[in-house]
């Protein structure tokens, strides 16, 4: 060897060395415990496979729903030349930001009225959830340690995002597996045994993992409760539409804790309501006491907005503030979400009669039909959960959770009869 390319040889393997020590100490993680399921369901080759994992709609053909609605307002953004690809400010298009508060927290909503709600456009609802959390990390006024108490279960990421921001997870009863229902002494007593000023993440409707809402008298509870003790109410809206098929009817959890005038944020996402699942369309509204609180409030959130995103995408948000500001268009907006809830509720229906009238499966099975918006939290523990997946190639979450718009008419009676081998422990 030359001289020359001896020390090329060197200089390549110490840069070797080098590359494959560098992050020797980065421990391997774990894939995404909802998002690995897609892959998985994606790499079967079985023709009955089923997927009951990720909350993302599918029509009656398991095919994904593109609402009309959108693909009108799409149209009408590929026929405006006048659109064009700048930036937008750095808390969103404005006309979606008015559209998207008033949306979540009513078209009278007085909080409005009084300048008392700062919004700022979000990557998505999750986006919503980080920004959030961290201005509260940020700002909240914490007696103690950065703490949020969660809903026992919750959706996977909550405890992922506030970790990431400082903020230590707990977690306060929500559901009850005797009844499959909500556990609404636990949820009441945890609220008042935490220190007065803590943090409660609350699902606004359509409980994700299980389906399991208060009712109007509960919230009515926990609002007074939550008052007494001042505690701040970290809204997760990601379903509204979903539980009822309904937006108003929806909201109304949010609109009477602002009503009520308990601290409170708000995070929405567009992703499932409006089906715009990769655009990543969402909103934070905080609530504030006054409008001079608001503005500061908006001015913070800017300056974080900005060193973490710079500015949110313009596509997605175009498509919402076409919708939400278009009577027409709103009203069929209105319809798609329909057939969507629609879709699910009849899928409730159908599995609970397969389940109890045809195979009489052993349980209960009263919670397919109580239980609402995209998921079932079907009571299962995680061996049958797992068999499901390792001997049906029926994807689900461990935890038993299964996502109703997986469901249509051809596979419904599969997943049924799979589910009866599973529960009899014979599958
Ligand atoms: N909050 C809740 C409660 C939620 O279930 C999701 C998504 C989000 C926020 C965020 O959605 P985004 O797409 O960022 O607007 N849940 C489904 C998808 C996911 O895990 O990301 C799910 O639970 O399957």
């Amino acid at each position: 060897m030359t001289d020359r390319l001896k020390q090329i040889y060197s200089q390549l393997s110490s840069s070797f060395k080098m590359s494959s020590e560098l992050w020797q100490n980065v421990p391997l993680a774990p894939p995404d415990s909802i998002f690995k399921l897609t892959a998985a369901y994606k790499a079967d080759t079985y023709d009955k496979k089923v997927n009951l994992g990720v909350g993302a709609y599918r029509d009656d053909n398991d095919k994904p729903w593109v609402l009309p609605v959108v693909r009108k307002a799409e149209e009408i953004i590929l026929n405006t030349p006048a659109l064009d690809h700048e930036y937008l400010p750095i808390t969103g298009l404005p006309e979606f930001t008015v559209a998207a508060a008033k949306l979540i927290l009513g078209p009278d909503s007085r909080a409005i009225a009084e300048g008392r709600v700062t919004t700022v456009q979000t990557i998505s609802g999750t986006g919503a959830n980080h920004l959030g959390a961290l201005f509260l990390s940020r700002f909240y006024s914490w007696t103690g340690n950065k703490e949020v108490y969660l809903s026992d279960p919750t959706w996977a990421n909550h405890p992922a995002i506030f970790n990431n921001v400082g903020i230590n997870p707990l977690y306060y009863p929500y559901y009850d597996p005797k009844t499959i229902g909500l556990n609404f002494d636990g949820f009441l007593s945890s609220l008042k045994s935490a220190p007065s000023g803590s943090v409660f993440l609350i699902h606004a409707c359509a409980h994700n993992p299980t389906g399991v809402d208060p009712t109007r008298e509960q919230w009515g509870k926990i609002a007074e409760i939550m008052l007494e003790k001042g505690h701040y109410g970290f809204f997760d809206c990601a379903y509204q539409g979903f539980a009822s098929g309904d937006l108003d009817n929806d909201a109304w959890a949010v609109r009477f804790f602002v009503e009520k005038g308990v601290n409170m944020l708000v995070c929405q996402s567009f992703a499932k309501n409006a089906g715009l699942y990769g655009e990543r369309v969402g909103a934070l509204h905080i609530v504030s006491p006054s409008k001079e609180a608001a503005e500061r409030v908006k001015s913070q959130l800017s300056v974080l907005q900005r060193s973490e995103i710079s500015n949110p995408p313009t596509y997605g948000a175009r498509i919402v503030t076409l919708i939400l500001n278009d009577p027409a268009l709103f009203e069929e907006w209105k319809r798609d979400i329909s057939t969507m809830a629609g879709r699910i509720i009849n899928m409730r229906k159908e599995l609970h009669k397969i389940l109890t009238e045809e195979l009489h499966t052993p349980g209960n099975w009263d919670h397919i039909v109580n239980q609402i918006g995209m998921f079932s939290f079907t009571g299962i523990n995680p061996e049958q959960s797992k068999a499901l997946t390792e001997k049906a190639h029926i994807y689900l979450t461990t935890n038993g959770r299964i996502s109703m718009t997986g469901l249509n008419h051809n596979n419904i009676r599969y997943f049924a009869t799979s589910l009866d081998a599973a529960v009899r422990g014979t599958l």
